[in-house]
């Protein structure tokens, strides 16, 4: 063994995780040897590019416009370790994490993601009411030398989303090569309204532990199906950076990407290790929070995204250290997860803007109406070596539809951890959720939690959670999981069909229907079915028209406070019998993987539709 290359041993220090190890793979995993990192805090935080638009389209009579965007999914080398080989990373556009997209709210997009890798990809836009077709569903896979046109509302509320990949049973293992970036929805008004810090002093923190081997290639988390925790904690990629700040305040739009990593943060001037310092939140999964939120300490889960001030003012000339606590939850310790990232305080404030006092009361949530009764209640736990939720996993083709709430109605779910030891964030698609009560375990919803609305909702060990959602905007099979990637794969994931009712007495007709994830006609195409050359050109010049505009006239994203008004509308003046909803099949029913990706793709959405009239 070289002399440069060190190895220290696996330390965990007060977990009770072997206790739940589910086979011998794993037990092999948690005892590999890892690679020490020797450069603590000395290489800068990298930030990531910014996504340019290609093209756009702008309908001449509305004014609407899509910009176009492309993606190509690329292996590449990165030099992680200083002293070790480089690392291969498979990753948007060749970078990890990918290109920041920085969109403004009310200019929708098209993504093309196109596939130059062997391992196939389905892309989510987490924190987007996206229509089915476009929303990463995990059998909606794009295959080496395919692309596939992602269609993007933008018209919630602003908000850090991320997009990552979301594909069948290899979720885990591509998000944590490098599928993943930020994607920034920005409301220019309200931004004016709160004037919190904005440009240079807005900073997007993505979370990730990894795991390295000795040739300073990624451990994968294909050789485990119980969790990859890391020993090495990175922040946009990079092993603990520091960041040069002014003394004045910042924002950052904390993400934990670890695939199985939760941590919680809390702040110290390195002078005084013990005195955890004050900053606020300000926003959490589903944009701003209805109020700020002061804390010295912070839960971050797989996927959840937090906003937070920090003021450097009072720390001139000091080092801040971001620091994470020790056993937490079933999270495994190692000699250096304590810690995350450095800032190093400058004593020159080169722009006041957006560094005045953070508002009390930020924005009005667009919080659901009060609903006392649970809907439904949902178990996560393991059971014979698999993870499941209410004991169907994602595979069970034929009853992973576990709930068909109706579209526009307000419902309560129940979720329960019921798996010992170990903790799942869970994540619900499509919907922004309010989170109204914890038992057991941490025993409380957080402040920061209770003023947010959020689309993942952190199930603790031993916790229940209630969160109650508006099932709204659109009807369709949507997923929900938990976000331990490794869980997720395998196989804790299920779905449900927000059960459409005929809007178009209201204003909205549904003249294409949206409700199928497997819509032939929005799934991947082969790269050389292009019209032409891609890149050329004439490639580019003809996407407004025969990309976007086609997009455009499907009139996918209505007004979608409209919609939801028209949805209370029809309620009001249904009949019984009407208040059922409207058959969601197509005829012939399957919306199956095109015989491409085996036997258990099929989801029969004309039985899911005729369940609908007894189900809740
Ligand atoms: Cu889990």
């Amino acid at each position: 063994m070289g002399r440069d290359m060190e190895f220290s041993p696996v330390l965990i220090i007060g977990s009770r995780q072997s206790e739940y190890l589910l086979n011998t793979k794993s037990y092999e995993l948690a005892l590999t040897w890892r690679v020490r990192y020797k450069f603590i805090f000395q290489f800068p935080l990298p930030i990531p590019s910014i996504a340019q638009p290609i093209t756009s389209y702008t309908n001449s009579s509305t004014g609407s416009t899509i910009d176009y965007f492309e993606i190509n999914i690329v292996p590449f080398d990165k030099q992680t370790y200083p002293d070790l080989g480089t690392t291969s990373y498979v990753g948007y556009n060749g970078t990890a994490p990918g290109p920041t997209f920085h969109m403004t709210k009310g200019r929708e997009a098209v993504v093309r993601f196109i596939n130059k890798y062997d391992r196939p990809s389905s892309i989510h836009l987490h924190g987007s009411y996206s229509r089915t077709p476009f929303d990463g569903w995990a059998e909606d896979r794009t295959f080496a030398g395919e692309y596939k046109d992602y269609y993007y509302p933008n018209a919630q509320p602003m908000r850090t989303l991320w997009y990552h990949d979301h594909s069948l049973s290899i979720t885990a293992v591509n998000a944590y090569f490098g599928q993943a970036g930020f994607y920034i929805l920005d409301d220019p008004a309200i931004d004016a309204q709160l004037k919190l810090p904005s440009g240079d002093y807005d900073i997007p923190l993505m979370l990730a532990a990894k795991q390295f081997l000795p040739s300073g290639q990624l451990v994968s988390p294909a050789t485990t199906h119980v969790s990859l925790w890391g020993d090495v904690i990175t922040v946009n990629a990079q092993p603990w950076p520091y960041l040069n700040v002014e003394p004045r305040k910042y924002k950052f739009r904390l993400l934990d990407a670890s695939i199985s990593r939760s941590f919680s943060l809390f702040l110290v001037a390195d002078s005084d290790p013990n005195t955890r310092l004050d900053f606020i939140v300000v926003g959490a999964d589903a944009g701003y929070l209805s109020s700020s939120v002061p804390t010295k300490s912070l839960v971050i889960a797989m996927a959840e995204r937090y906003e937070i001030v920090i003021d450097f003012a009072k720390y001139q000339g000091q080092n801040l250290t971001l620091m994470n606590e020790r056993q937490f939850q079933n999270n495994p310790d190692y000699p250096a997860t304590d810690r995350v990232l450095r800032f190093v305080v400058g004593t020159h404030v080169s722009s006041t803007d957006g560094n005045g006092e953070v508002p009390n009361q930020l924005v009005t949530l667009n919080d659901p109406e009060d609903h006392p009764v649970i809907d439904k209640q949902f178990t996560f736990e393991t059971k014979n070596g698999q993870w499941l939720i209410n004991g169907v996993g994602f595979e069970d083709v034929e009853n992973r539809v576990l709930a068909f709430p109706k579209q526009g109605k307000v419902q309560r779910w129940e979720l329960i951890n019921n798996s010992g030891g170990w903790s799942h964030p869970i994540h619900i698609h499509l919907i922004d959720s309010q989170v109204t009560k914890r038992s057991g375990g941490r025993a409380a919803v957080e402040p920061y939690e209770a003023t947010a609305l959020k689309d993942v909702v952190y199930l603790g060990q031993n916790e229940k959670v209630e969160v109650v959602a508006n099932f709204a905007p659109w009807s369709g099979v949507y997923m929900f999981h938990c976000h331990n990637l490794v869980h997720e794969d395998d196989d804790m994931m299920a779905a449900f069909n927000v059960s459409q009712v005929d809007l178009s007495a209201f204003g909205y007709p549904e003249t294409t229907s949206f409700i199928d994830p497997m819509t032939p006609a929005f799934r991947s195409k082969p790269i050389s079915s292009l019209p032409f050359p891609q890149g050329t050109a004439q490639y580019f010049a003809d996407i407004p028209i025969s990309v976007l505009k086609r997009f455009q006239d499907l009139n996918a994203y209505p007004d979608s406070k409209g919609v939801e008004n028209a949805s209370k509308s029809f309620y009001l003046t249904a009949t019984d019998a009407a208040d059922t909803p409207v058959s969601t099949g197509r005829s012939g029913g399957g919306c199956g993987d095109g015989g491409r990706g085996g036997g258990k793709t099929t989801l029969s959405t004309q039985r899911s539709g005729t369940k609908t009239s007894t189900a809740t």
